[in-house]
């Protein structure tokens, strides 16, 4: 790890496929101010690219990493074998099951190696990017900051009353 220089969310995804939804956890993070950066990586069609990732997460400053996939969604699992760092693994929302395999695949991980599961698709995306957020925070308190005003806007914008 840099010293002085804030830890970043690595952002990584299965296909271009996946990035309508994971765009969402960009955008969040952009709102709290976290430095973040956003691959494509996919665990079958890309094996060694996701490996020599993998290998170089704490050296290149990595604090969090948010894992979006579609179908058999073997990428923030295997993200997980392969790093200590906390992996947040995203269900895209596939198109023949609705993300029910994406969950799936991404939940039953087997004990010893834990993936933080989300929501199935957009929701998933930017709750990741807010626990994300969350996890920065411990040691960032510019971050710490920028989440609770963020919160405390949303609970402002809850009406008392429906229209
Ligand atoms: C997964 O396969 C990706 O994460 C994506 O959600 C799914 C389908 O990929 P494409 O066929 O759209 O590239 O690896």
């Amino acid at each position: 790890m840099k010293k002085n220089n804030p830890l970043k969310v690595s952002i990584i995804m299965g296909s271009q496929s996946d990035y309508k939804t994971m765009q969402l956890a960009e955008k969040t993070l952009k709102k709290i101010g976290v430095s973040f950066e956003t691959k494509i990586i996919s665990a079958h069609r890309t094996p060694k690219r996701m490996y020599e990732f993998a290998s170089n997460t704490i050296k290149n400053n990595i604090g969090v990493i948010i894992a979006g996939a579609g179908g058999s969604a073997h990428l923030p699992g295997m993200i997980a074998a392969l790093t200590p760092l906390p992996v947040l693994g995203v269900p895209i929302e596939s198109k023949k099951l609705k993300g029910l395999d994406s969950l799936l695949s991404i939940a039953q991980m087997p004990k010893g190696i834990p993936v933080g599961t989300l929501a199935i698709g957009d929701d998933g995306a930017i709750n990741a990017a807010l626990l994300a957020a969350s996890i920065i925070a411990n040691n960032n308190p510019t971050i710490k900051k920028n989440l609770n005003n963020l919160r405390l806007l949303q609970t402002k914008s809850v009406k008392k009353k429906p229209k």
